[in-house]
């Protein structure tokens, strides 16, 4: 049966030197080149997660918070916050040898909802990231993924001070399928970032072997 690879078979690590030119281009076994869609409310992490899994130098639209966005990008939580992801965020991550995922980040406010069918385009999965402190603030953007169709997993980007629930009380406040995968993660952490990609492409094979049947 297919499995998704582990975080351990990644072809680079934070740790390792940085890739040189000719480590850039695919490799030739490369065969599964997967859309992969990082979303998630204003600052629950998505540039940092992209940040921390690609083998690639991150494409990044971030723009300065202004006193303009005061009144409407709630900083609570993420008070060392200085700037906010305008248009997308872009890396690649690879799984082992043959899975590469192409992570396109999206903004996280309600204002830029007119980008979001653009960025989503052409996905087969999506990482709803998800900020214990702030829950109500994930249900437009899963209401969003829901409404696109794209199978998705969620991982709760912990912070020192996240709350602690039970996974029944996540689920059932964040209205979760029973097969839909619900992660823990650092988003600052490649392997753990990692970990939680593969947990989604984990359930993109399973649906997929589900259907075939
Ligand atoms: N303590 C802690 N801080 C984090 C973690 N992930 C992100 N941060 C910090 O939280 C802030 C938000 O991170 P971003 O990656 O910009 O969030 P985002 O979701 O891309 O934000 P927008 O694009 O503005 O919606 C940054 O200051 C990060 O350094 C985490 O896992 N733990
Ligand atoms: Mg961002």
């Amino acid at each position: 049966m297919a499995s998704a690879p582990s975080s351990s078979d990644r072809m680079y690590s934070a740790s390792a030197p940085p890739p040189t030119a000719s480590e850039l281009h695919l490799p030739e076994t490369a065969r599964e080149l997967v859309k992969i869609l990082v979303t998630g409310p204003f600052g629950v992490g998505k540039t940092t997660l992209i940040d921390a899994v690609s083998e690639i130098r991150p494409l990044h639209t971030e723009e300065h918070l202004t006193q303009a966005s005061v009144a409407v990008d709630d900083l609570a939580g993420v008070r060392d916050k200085t700037t906010t992801t305008v248009a997308i965020d872009f890396g690649r991550a690879s799984l082992g040898d043959s899975v590469v995922l192409y992570l396109f980040g999206t903004p996280g406010q309600e204002r830029f909802r007119p980008l979001w069918d653009d960025i989503a385009y052409g996905a087969l999965g999506a990482l709803v990231l998800v900020d214990t402190r702030r829950i109500d603030e994930s249900f437009d953007v899963l209401g969003l993924v829901e409404e696109s169709g794209v199978p998705y997993a969620v991982a709760l980007n912990t912070f020192p001070d996240s709350p602690r629930y039970t996974e029944e009380q996540l689920r059932r406040s964040l209205d979760l399928e029973p097969d839909t995968p619900l992660v823990v993660c650092d988003a600052r952490d490649t392997n753990s970032s990692l970990d939680a990609l593969i947990s989604l492409v984990q359930h993109l094979i399973d649906r997929m072997s589900a259907e075939v049947r």
